[in-house]
């Protein structure tokens, strides 16, 4: 029997690719053995993770050979990101792995030199079609046939990676699309014949993304060749700027209250119980801000860019099999199509039984739920320290490189939860990294650093967010999501010299988070540093600013964003 399959290798989220299938009204298939691929009528092959081992897990299950008959045979097939990269030769990720070479051409790292932009390319990109039809084609118009694939010129899609394949004329009629980032043009889709591909990922690209989907799963850009004389392939323009847009990503703390519900909570400071009632505890209620699925749901709606869960209870111990948030992550991945992170607990954790489970094993159980990044808390920090105390030599053995090895950088999220700690002058404090400060302390000081925590700002360690940037972008992390316990929850904004410093420390994508009141303050974070997102939580979880107004606001001050529509 045939159908539609999906092609996985078991690294990384394609739950949110079945759920996308699921949604348009197809069933999908998971491929089990090579017979399957050669019986399929349609495949899927999302890529995560690196080109190597995407190649190598295709070769040693036996899939590459009838992967490549399959594609000969003239069915049609579709690649996701690393499913795209490896239908050409080779990659610079893993020189010495040979890819389907069905394209010729090699997919190579981002020029980490250009100064304009972060790596991984992380966000949602705008896409020039090359290939145009002049419409007086009468019989392909009245067939619905989309020569675009369902691709929107000039819509934004939602890329993460770090290696892409240059923009190379030989290969023009491979190429449906290109996408600039920074100086750099590269091709964001290919079409030819029965081959379609895309570098960005369609099922976390909303409902643009859901539209591509559809338009394969109907088969609408079939049988589409080349030889009609219809067809124009256009050459790509170099912007003087690219339309790589900034995200709003809405964040939601989730614990359970103290009648056993697992709330959305938001604290001021880190402090997340009421101030003025008591319960049988003598301190005041968890604050809950509502249920976390349909939260989610809400802000996918109004045009959240990215959804970040943080599991703020996480330092407690919990089986791994029944941890919170995998419940939370498979239904928010049912009905919200842009990029899902989780965050809290991420590190080696020991069940009750005594079982002990790695943290790659746990970051795996979420990427399996749904989740596309996972973000590391106090685990960095103490990865940091032995790192530092190793005269910065990598283990290979902490969470982020294990994970970051297996899933790539960009599904690693260091998340900082620093406390400004004021002093005299730089002597006072030689041992860690100093800011001037325009904001002096309570007795007079113009000097301060950013204290490292643990344990959800608990715990104060001798570390400074510098140190922790530098080393875990060292390790392989892939973003910084940039809290600041001293602005958390108190709507005064975000604290923009601490993240102009950290900006202007690493290379990976910053999220500025912690203190955002007012449409202002999103404007105020982008235009005086250079983060990529801003996140908020408090001001949209009490529905004080809208995530539509913030996006509006920013759009008039034309500060790139991505529209609904998209
Ligand atoms: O250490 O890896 O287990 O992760 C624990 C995670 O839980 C960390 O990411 C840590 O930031 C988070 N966390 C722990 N305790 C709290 C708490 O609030 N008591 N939440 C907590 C941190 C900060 C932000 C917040 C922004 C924006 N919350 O996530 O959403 O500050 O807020 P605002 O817009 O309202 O100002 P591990």
């Amino acid at each position: 029997m045939g159908g539609l399959y999906l092609l996985d290798y078991g690294a990384g989220n394609v739950r949110s690719l079945v759920n996308a299938v699921n949604r348009l009204g197809y069933e999908i298939e998971w491929v089990k053995e090579p017979g399957d691929i050669l019986k399929a009528d349609k495949v899927i092959f999302p890529g995560v993770g690196a080109f190597g081992s995407a190649m190598q897990s295709l070769v040693e299950k036996n899939y590459a050979e009838p992967l490549k008959h399959f594609i000969k045979s003239g069915k049609p097939f579709m690649g996701i990101c690393v499913g795209l990269q490896t239908l050409f030769e080779r990659s610079e990720e893993n020189p010495n792995v040979p890819g389907l070479g069905i394209i010729p051409g090699t997919v190579k790292l981002f020029n980490k030199d250009d100064n304009n932009k972060a790596v991984p390319h992380m966000g949602w990109n705008k896409v020039n079609c090359l290939k145009e039809i002049k419409y007086n084609n009468v019989q392909q118009q009245k067939e619905g046939k989309d020569i675009h694939c369902g691709i929107k010129q000039d819509n934004v899609y939602y890329f993460i990676h770090s290696y892409a394949v240059p923009y190379n004329e030989d290969i023009k009629e491979w190429i449906l699309s290109t996408t600039q980032y920074g100086n750099e043009i590269f091709i964001s889709s290919i079409q030819k014949d029965n081959v379609f591909g895309t570098q960005f990922h369609p099922e976390k690209s909303g409902y643009a993304g859901l539209r591509i989907l559809k338009s394969f799963l109907e088969g609408r850009s079939e049988n589409i060749s080349l030889d009609d004389k219809e067809i124009i392939i256009k050459n790509p323009i170099k912007l003087p700027k690219d339309k790589f847009t900034k995200r709003i990503i809405a964040c939601l703390d989730v614990r359970t209250n103290d009648q056993g519900d697992l709330v959305v909570t938001k604290g001021d400071q880190y402090d997340v119980r009421e101030r003025s009632t008591n319960n049988d505890f003598g301190c005041g209620q968890i604050r809950n801000l509502g249920k976390p699925v349909d939260l989610a749901r809400r802000y996918f709606d109004d045009g959240a860019d990215e959804i970040t869960f943080l599991n703020i209870t996480s330092f407690r111990n919990c089986p791994l099999t029944d941890l919170p948030m995998l419940q939370i992550l498979k239904l928010t991945s049912e009905t919200v199509f842009v990029p899902l992170t989780i965050g809290g607990g991420i590190r080696d954790v020991i069940d009750p039984d005594g079982k002990f489970h790695s943290a790659l094993e746990v970051a795996g159980e979420y990427f399996r739920s749904g989740a596309d990044k996972v973000s590391i808390g106090s685990d960095a920090v103490y990865a940091v320290e032995k790192y530092l105390a190793n005269d910065k030599k990598l283990s290979g053995n902490t969470s982020i490189e294990t994970i970051a090895h297996a899933y790539g950088s960009q599904a690693v999220v260091i998340s900082v939860d620093p406390r400004r700690i004021y002093v005299n002058s730089p002597e006072a404090e030689p041992n860690h990294h100093l800011i001037k400060t325009s904001f002096p302390g309570p007795n007079g000081e113009f000097w301060c650093w950013y204290q490292c925590t643990v344990k959800g700002g608990r715990e104060g360690r001798d570390i400074d967010v510098h140190q922790l940037v530098t080393s875990c972008e060292a390790m392989g992390a892939g973003e910084i999501l940039l809290n600041c316990m001293d602005k958390d929850g108190t709507n005064s904004g975000y604290d923009l010299e601490l993240i102009d410093d950290v900006k202007k420390a690493v290379r990976i994508p910053v999220i500025a988070s912690s203190g955002a009141g007012k449409e202002e303050h999103f404007a105020e974070v982008f235009d005086k540093t250079n983060v990529e997102a801003a996140l908020a939580a408090g001001i949209f979880h009490r529905q004080e600013v809208p995530i539509q107004n913030v996006k509006n606001y920013l759009r008039e001050r034309n500060i790139l964003i991505r529209s609904d529509d998209s």
